[in-house]
């Protein structure tokens, strides 16, 4: 059966960061559902990372988009952030913000809120600078693959971040488990994988562009997690949904994973003889 989902390359030749920036993460006056969503999103990466829950030396962001919000905690608790994406449009709109090239989206509403919420509105400049000096490298990937981020050798990560990449990456539920299991292979034994999914979405708009999205429901996405030898130790639904006009989501999932550490992982399960 033929399928309608977004290709790949309908990602390369339609999507616009400049339209998805300005639709989901322009700060206005006025608290948008894109606005509410961000904040309480920014909020829950705060307590994950800046409260030092979750820290290390490295850590990959999956599907980065060409969005650097997501790293704004991050920063404060892991030395070296890799961040990835499919599409090229994606990774020059991140670089440009990294290098201060002009034209590069002003995050500076988005990072100022975060220091607030991590206790000094003031040390925004800081923030930036930090983050800028953490993010090492800005890298292809494709969830798809076996290897999701081809040849290129990087240790093992502390922790593996990714927000709203799988479910537009995937046109099944088995596909989103193997793209699991792709990312497990990028993780060290102990290490964390936090995912932020929007639940139940058929499509999102970027602009003009209609793309597709996997609809899933929390206990789908928690059961392909455990297929893919990961466990849930904090799934959480944020009861909010963006503007109908843009999407048809119905919450959104929080969660917090881990790569078991030891032989008791989905190999040590079947042979527990000692
Ligand atoms: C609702 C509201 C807003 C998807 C879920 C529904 C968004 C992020 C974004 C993006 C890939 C691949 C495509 C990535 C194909 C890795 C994700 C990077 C938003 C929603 C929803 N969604 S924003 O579209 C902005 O930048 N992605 C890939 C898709 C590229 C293959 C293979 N490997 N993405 N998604």
């Amino acid at each position: 059966m033929e399928s309608n989902f977004s290709t790949k390359d309908a990602y390369l030749n339609h999507f616009s960061p400049r339209t998805y920036l300005q639709t989901y993460y322009t700060f206005g006056p006025s608290a948008s559902k894109e606005n509410q969503i961000l904040m309480h999103v920014l909020r829950k990466l705060s307590e994950t990372f800046s409260l030092g829950r979750v820290k290390g030396d490295l850590l990959i962001d999956i599907g980065t988009g060409p969005t650097i919000h997501q790293l704004l905690s991050v920063c404060e608790s892991f030395k070296e952030i890799v961040a990835t994406d499919y599409t090229d449009q994606n990774r020059k709109e991140v670089i440009q913000w990294l290098k201060k090239e002009p034209g590069a989206f002003d995050w500076s509403p988005v990072v100022k809120y975060v220091c607030e919420l991590e206790g000094d509105r003031e040390k925004w400049p800081e923030k930036e600078e930090k983050l800028r000096e953490r993010v090492k490298q800005v890298l292809k990937c494709d969830v798809t693959q076996s290897q999701p981020l081809g040849p290129v050798s990087l240790p093992q990560a502390d922790c593996l971040l990714t927000t709203y990449c799988l479910e537009a990456a995937c046109e099944d539920l088995s596909t989103y488990q193997q793209a699991l299991k792709n990312l497990n292979s990028l993780l060290k034994p102990g290490g964390f994988l936090v995912l932020l999914s929007v639940l139940k979405s058929k499509f999102y708009m970027i602009g003009d562009e209609r793309f597709s999205c996997l609809s899933l429901t929390q206990e789908e996405i928690e059961a392909a997690l455990k297929k893919a030898g990961f466990v849930s130790e904090q799934s959480e639904i944020i009861p909010l949904h963006y503007s109908k006009a843009y999407t048809d989501n119905e919450g959104i999932l929080y969660l917090v994973g881990r790569k078991p550490n030891t032989s008791m992982g989905i190999q040590g399960q079947s042979h527990s003889s000692f």
